[in-house]
């Protein structure tokens, strides 16, 4: 008996090992084309792990500076911060999109235009191990030019 439950333990170390690297699937990712002289927008996706585990930053060869933020509502005022990590717990489809988390792209050296492809280079951690994904987000227009609406 004793020894059935060690080799249980064993083949549970084992199946922890076989998910090292996730398999990490990014869907629906866009960006939020910019008004001239805008210097920051935002990214958006979805995000799906096999494995448990973190976004643990974002970055792009074509923005200086790239965020991961979060919005919500503080009473009635949407305030927005910069999260250290987003969860991605297994299984589930994480949404990125305004009004939640997002990746914040700063210091825009040019506008982004619709049709403008983003890349951008998600760090995932999984396990003790990091990887890396890479996700183009296509620009879109969005009608309403304020995607942070603030209520005072
Ligand atoms: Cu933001």
């Amino acid at each position: 008996m004793k020894l059935k439950v060690l080799m249980l333990a064993a083949i549970g170390t084992l199946a922890m090992q076989s998910v090292w690297a996730a398999n990490i699937s990014v869907t629906e990712a866009w960006a939020r084309a910019t008004m001239p002289g805008q210097k920051v927008s935002g990214a958006y996706m979805q995000i799906r792990s096999d494995a448990d585990a973190r976004l643990v930053s974002a970055s792009s060869p074509a923005v200086p500076r790239v965020e991961m933020h979060e919005m919500r509502m503080d009473g009635d005022v949407m305030r927005m911060r910069e999260v250290k990590a987003i969860d991605l717990p297994k299984g589930k489809t994480v949404s990125l999109e305004p009004g939640g988390f997002h990746i914040m792209l700063m210091n825009l050296p040019k506008p982004i235009a619709a049709g403008d492809v983003i890349p951008l280079i998600l760090t995932v951690e999984s396990g003790g191990k990091r990887q890396t994904v890479e996700v183009k987000a296509e620009a879109h227009g969005v009608g309403n030019a304020m995607p942070m609406q603030h209520h005072h």
